[in-house]
């Protein structure tokens, strides 16, 4: 093999000296713009070198992969003179950008594979549900998971009942969110204090309405609000429409004293619910603030609040930022206007934080519910129907 460095003002002048001397099949192994030595380096326009190398064997093998490739890469663009660097780098990028992209699509293969390989060791019958749960957007490794629990409790053999295979389905499904815990009054004399959180927009506000209202004229119970939520003038208008409506004290609180007094003013009610403002996760002051709120009033239940319209990723993502302030409990808003509810076993299944209530529309009080498991497992099997 030969190899000899060129040096030339340009780009295109080296090259041509380059093949000019080792013909048209020299590979270009290197090139960089390079000083001349010394002061007059300082004074000179810089150069530019290239290292050309040519082999015989080299060169019958690049012959072949050339037929089978687009090369055109290596051929000089016209404006090569102006551009010498830019065209290397710029392809450089372009295919580390495309082994990245490779790499992502061999990663995913991978994923693929593995997950036939293990559908492949379930029964037809495991493998069915496995299906369903995946169409409702449960995680593969978790719909695995339940499937071989499936698989575990029904006999060996395909030929199992349907009826029969969906109730151990149902029932499997069941164990994985039995965790279901709405708000308890406390025994003694002291209210039970609520904080309601989350993200912007959920239904923060509209679903402590509707649990206000239901405790009021259902249970009997004397309900206080305080609303935290200062950020936006229509968001205290919005909860002291609904304290009017039902006839329930409230009060707006700007600091953390005032806090203090609020709580301490309704300990004679059985319950006080603390509307908080719509907080984005990545708000680390609003979040401070909430924070030191928190620890002020020492509620019994922090209630995060989350859309199931939300993908299970953000939904976590969420909850990671929000669990800083302490999160006991989950409500999963908007039933009605999605499409999958996967995320909720998804979410469940990675926090283990109990359901509280499933919020199913915008109408107060009626659009509430304590979900019971098994109406849980049909909605992941997308069986159910919440209305
Ligand atoms: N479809 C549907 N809409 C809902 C549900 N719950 C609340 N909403 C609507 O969602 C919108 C926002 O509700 P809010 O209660 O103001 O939400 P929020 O979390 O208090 O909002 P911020 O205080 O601005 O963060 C309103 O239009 C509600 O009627 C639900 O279960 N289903
Ligand atoms: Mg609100």
């Amino acid at each position: 093999m030969k190899i000899k460095r060129y040096v030339a003002s340009d780009y295109l002048t080296a090259l041509r000296q380059a093949k000019s001397e080792m013909g048209q099949d020299a590979i270009i192994l290197h090139s960089r713009q390079i000083r001349r030595k010394g002061i007059i380096g300082w004074f000179t326009p810089p150069q530019i070198e290239i290292t050309v190398a040519m082999d015989d064997t080299l060169q019958v093998h690049t012959d072949r992969v050339r037929k089978n490739q687009d090369t055109s890469f290596l051929t000089i663009p016209k404006n090569a003179q102006q551009l010498p660097f830019a065209m290397d780098n710029g392809r450089e990028i372009e295919l580390i950008e495309e082994i990245r992209h490779m790499n992502q699509l061999m990663k995913e293969m991978q994923a693929k594979l593995h997950e036939v390989q293990s559908i492949k060791g379930l029964s037809q019958t495991a493998q069915k549900f496995y299906q369903s749960l995946i169409q409702n957007r449960v995680k593969p490794e978790i719909a695995m998971h339940i499937a071989a629990s499936i698989q575990n409790r029904l006999p060996q053999e395909d030929c199992v009942d349907p009826k029969w295979a969906n109730e151990v389905c149902l029932h499997t499904l069941r164990e994985y969110i039995k965790d279901i815990s709405p708000i308890y009054l406390n025994y003694g004399s002291r209210a039970r204090l609520v904080f309601v959180i989350g993200p912007t927009g959920v239904g923060k506000t509209t679903t402590i309405a509707k649990l206000a209202a239901n405790m009021t004229f259902l249970e009997s119970k004397k309900v206080a609000l305080i609303t935290l939520d200062t950020y936006r003038i229509a968001a205290t208008d919005q909860l002291r429409t609904f304290a009017d409506i039902m006839d329930i004290p409230m009060s707006v609180v700007f600091s953390d004293l005032e806090m203090k007094e609020a709580v301490e003013k309704y300990q004679d009610r059985n319950i006080i619910f603390v509307d908080t403002a719509g907080c984005s996760p990545f708000n680390q002051e609003q979040l401070g603030d909430l924070e030191r709120y928190v620890k002020i009033a020492q509620p019994d239940d922090i209630i995060l609040v989350l859309s199931v319209t939300t993908d299970s990723d953000d939904l976590m993502n969420i909850y990671n930022h929000f669990k800083r302030v302490g999160v006991d409990k989950i409500i999963f808003t908007k039933l009605d206007e999605a499409t999958t509810y996967g995320q909720m076993l998804n979410f469940a299944y990675e926090t283990r934080k109990p359901i509280a209530y499933l919020t199913t529309g915008q109408n107060v009080p009626k659009d509430i519910q304590v979900p019971d498991s098994a109406y849980l497992a049909r909605l992941f099997l997308g069986e159910g129907v919440f209305k």
